[in-house]
């Protein structure tokens, strides 16, 4: 197993629309198990493959507390949404950032799980605001962009700005690599 990078927002990458999985072969099945450690390590509730840079049609959700519940979703399709409901969400593709957000109240999902078996589901609350934030993944689309334009380029222009520092900081985190060839001359 392995823990993956998670892409940041605005990384172009989260805006492409994944592929459905047409077989759950072992790679498949390493990929899963990699999103569940990268999302438990976070600590994460839910992550797309989008996410890790995978445009496939695979997320997993774990809402508990002691991470005793993980749900693998490949392929899902949302097959009834009623009502509506405000609540916050955040996003390991945000970091730090939090917002509400308005989203059906429950919705009927089918989906395959890890070995393939085609499960249903109603959920509601907690669970209902995940898959809904999850599939939007698999779709090309980060909830920040159900907020106004003033809120989302002020995240953006921060993330943007972090990521810049990040970089810079591994980049003198490895002097020796970067000596150019004038400074040896
Ligand atoms: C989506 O999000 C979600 O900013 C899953 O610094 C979130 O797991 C659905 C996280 C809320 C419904 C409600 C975010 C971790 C995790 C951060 C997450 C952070 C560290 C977000
Ligand atoms: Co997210």
């Amino acid at each position: 197993m392995a823990i993956l990078d998670v892409l940041t927002y605005p990384d172009p990458l989260l805006h492409r629309i994944a592929e459905p999985v047409k077989i759950i072969d072992s790679k498949i099945k390493k990929l899963v198990d990699d999103m569940a450690e990268t999302m438990y390590a976070a600590p994460g509730i839910g992550l797309a493959a989008t996410q890790v840079g995978e445009l496939k049609r695979i997320m997993v959700i774990d809402i508990t507390e002691d991470k005793s519940q993980l749900r693998v979703f490949i392929n899902p399709e949302v097959i009834r949404k009623e009502g509506l409901a405000v609540h916050e969400e955040g996003c390991l593709s945000v970091p730090g950032f939090y917002d509400k957000v308005e989203r059906a109240e429950t919705v009927m999902v089918t989906a395959l799980d890890r070995e393939g078996q085609r499960f249903t589901i109603n959920a509601s609350g907690l669970l209902a605001v995940c898959i809904q934030h999850e599939i939007d993944h698999l779709d090309g689309h980060v909830f920040v962009e159900y907020l106004s334009p003033l809120k989302s380029n002020r995240i953006k222009n921060k993330l943007i700005k972090r990521q810049r520092e990040l970089e810079r900081e591994a980049e003198l985190s490895q002097p020796r690599r970067r000596i150019s060839a004038a400074a040896r001359a």
